[in-house]
């Protein structure tokens, strides 16, 4: 390898087919592996079926079934049988209800440092602890680049965090990532990779550092990167692939972009209060409010050691009566080892109640909250009302705190618990991957299942001349995908019916967007700084163009789900001069006039607004490919036209 090169440009340089590496410029990487999930996976599945390719060209390709477990009506039972047949006619592994989150089971049983991961969920980048260069990316990005086509993105700038010291007793890998959301905030990782470094990474282990990288996602950074050393080796070989294992480090004059140091010794028990990743202050400062319901588990803090050390502090006591505790472990795995140790048992003693490994309550599967109840999560998204409850307040905590806090009654410090549990990583885990079903030798023989559910998702057409319509809803900064389109128990089982979802679209913002739009034949949409921040699904862009929706104009973007925008043929716009967001208002008459000559020829509009008799500029930072893709009408279309 080159001299001078940190890890993520090590794996960039090696996967790279088009574009120089220089912050902020288009590029294009080579896939080596793909992941689906089941509430984002029926449309990447249409859109791959719709390209029109035989076979799957990736290294590996899996298909998880985690997020719609909740089989309340026909509809995800349906979505789960055509991921199925879908996959084996294909080429992807298949992960059955039960075998556990996508994020979790990647890490125990496919990732590969080194290699390129690239999955239709905006955690994909947890497999960064492995030393994986993964990324979240919308269902189309993931289609195509099951296909064997190029994964575009723009090359982010690197930060290093430079970790030394080590972690004290009931500290957690979960306070260096609520440590880095306080000092960088949800947006301060637009544009980055996340590589850490540094003494203290050999204090962590890999599911420690998968936590950290997991919630990578909550800076907004492209990926969050670890390097693959000893400590890797000795997890690959506990997983009996030592074989995947390769060293991989920084060069020791590697040069970054930015550098924060984090001493981990300094670090405290954090939480994340209501209702942002990054409203992150210590516990012993937020006090000991009293608490309703504690739920363990997620893509961040479901591993077999988090689950010990929660089993460890529940053995021999009892829940507070008045609290609600639910433990989800993250994968099979997780579960059948701790089935067999007896650690369950703990568990269900104290008075847990256990769930299947799956996503559940961290999106909304069940298990909301009671009206106005605090719940404490180690899950990694507290957005307003995403726990299926709008009046709840949801933490976001470490294990250690949460188990500490469901048997006290309130918000506990677990330093005041005395000695903390001490739990190593075994020598070998359980394996056994009989949840994992491999594709058909020959897909030509299977048969796709479509249940009723699954209906046409809507294509965009090419770019008018044109683009006029209202200003049909004008919202503020760090509006989520689940502001955009809630996920819910209710509104889950329909993420293959754009046209019903649409209906729900940007309601927590307004109620009447939806019918607004309608009736207006659609138009635009009014945003603030980092819109569109969380998830990766690309239904906050498909409902948004069922309804009409043209174009987004707003402070700033959130990466996914700019790229989802302009995969749909939606221009995102960036004001010029933020102080032109005061000036619009909600049912303004918006045109921009010769849209495809001004698309093509520079990287700015102008758009006039009728009702105000004046004008403003807005940039469209686009590269010459997205441009076409807006000209076209979306990618399906630009695919389609160049083959
Ligand atoms: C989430 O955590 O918000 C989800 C649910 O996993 C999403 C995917 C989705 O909306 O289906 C994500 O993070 O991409
Ligand atoms: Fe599932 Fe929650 Fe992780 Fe999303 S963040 S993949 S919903 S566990």
């Amino acid at each position: 390898m080159n001299l001078g090169l940190n890890i993520a440009q090590k794996i960039i340089k090696e996967h790279l087919l088009s574009g120089e590496m220089i912050p902020g410029k288009e590029i294009s990487i080579r896939i080596d592996q793909t992941l689906t999930q089941d509430s984002t996976g029926t449309m990447a599945y249409l859109q791959f079926e719709a390209i029109g390719i035989p076979r799957v060209k990736t290294k590996k390709s899996v298909a998880y079934i985690d997020h719609n477990t909740l089989q309340t009506g026909f509809e995800n039972a349906d979505d789960h049988k055509y991921i199925q047949t879908v996959a084996s006619k294909y080429g992807i592994y298949f992960s059955k209800p039960g075998n556990g989150i996508c994020h979790q089971v990647h890490l125990e049983r496919f990732g590969v440092p080194g290699m390129t991961l690239l999955g239709s969920d905006s955690h994909t980048p947890t497999c960064g602890g492995l030393g994986m260069l993964a990324i979240g990316a919308g269902g189309l990005d993931v289609a195509v680049a099951m296909g064997g086509g190029p994964y575009y993105l723009s090359m982010p700038k690197i930060c290093k965090v430079n970790l030394k010291g080590s972690l004290k007793p009931w500290v957690s890998a979960k306070d260096v990532i609520l440590e880095l959301l306080r000092l960088l905030t949800v947006k301060g990782g637009v544009g980055k990779i996340i590589e850490y470094g540094g003494e203290g990474v050999k204090t962590l282990s890999v599911p420690e550092r998968a936590t950290i990288t997991n919630m990578g996602a909550e800076l907004g950074a492209t990926a969050s990167i670890f390097p693959s050393d000893e400590i890797t080796r000795q997890f690959l070989k506990a997983q009996g692939r030592e074989q995947d294992w390769v060293e991989l480090c920084a060069d020791a004059d590697a040069v970054y972009d930015e550098v924060i140091d984090i001493d981990l010794s300094s670090l405290e028990p954090l939480a994340a209060m209501p209702h942002s990743p990054d409203n992150v202050a210590k516990v012993k400062d937020i006090g000991k409010i009293k608490v309703d319901q504690v739920a363990i588990g997620s893509c961040t803090n479901s591993s077999y050691t988090d689950m010990m050390k929660v089993a460890a502090i529940l053995k021999g006591k009892t829940v507070h009566p008045d609290v609600s505790l639910v433990i989800a472990p993250g994968s099979k795995q997780v579960l059948n080892m701790l089935a067999q140790n007896g650690a369950l048992a703990d568990m269900i003693a104290a008075g847990a109640r256990i769930l299947e490994s799956a996503c559940g309550p961290c999106i909304g599967m069940g298990q909301s909250p009671a009206t106005n109840a605090v719940s404490l999560r180690t899950f990694n998204r507290n957005f307003e009302g995403r726990s299926g409850t709008v009046s709840a307040k949801v933490y976001l905590v470490s294990p250690e705190v949460a188990a500490a806090s469901a048997l006290a009654g309130f918000l506990t410090d677990p330093r005041e618990l005395g000695d903390a549990p001490v739990v190593e990583m075994p020598d070998k885990f359980l394996i056994n991957d009989n949840l994992i079903i491999p594709p058909a030798e020959d897909g030509s023989k299977v048969e796709v299942v479509r249940g009723p559910n699954i209906k046409p998702f809507p294509v965009n057409k090419p770019l008018e001349d044109n683009v006029k319509g209202k200003a049909l809803i004008k919202v503020g900064d760090n509006i989520t995908t689940d502001h955009i389109m809630p996920s819910n128990a209710k509104l889950l089982p329909f993420r293959s019916n754009v046209p019903y979802l649409a209906e729900f679209c940007l309601t927590p913002c307004d109620p009447d967007f939806p019918k607004r739009a309608k009736e207006n034949g659609g138009g635009f949409i009014i945003g603030g700084v980092n819109y569109g921040q969380g998830s990766s699904r690309e239904h906050a862009a498909l409902a948004p163009l069922q309804l009409g929706v043209k174009g987004v104009i707003a402070k700033s973007f959130a990466r996914i789900h700019m790229a989802n925008l302009i995969n749909s043929g939606i221009i995102p716009m960036v004001f010029e001069d933020e102080k032109d967001y005061d000036l619009i208002d909600i049912n303004d008459e918006l045109v921009v006039e010769n849209a495809r000559q001004q698309i093509i020829t520079g990287n700015e509009l102008i758009i006039k607004n009728i009702t105000k008799d004046m004008a403003f500029k807005v940039k469209v930072l686009l590269s010459e490919r997205q441009v076409n893709m807006i000209l076209a009408g979306g990618l399906l279309n630009y695919t389609r036209e160049n083959g």
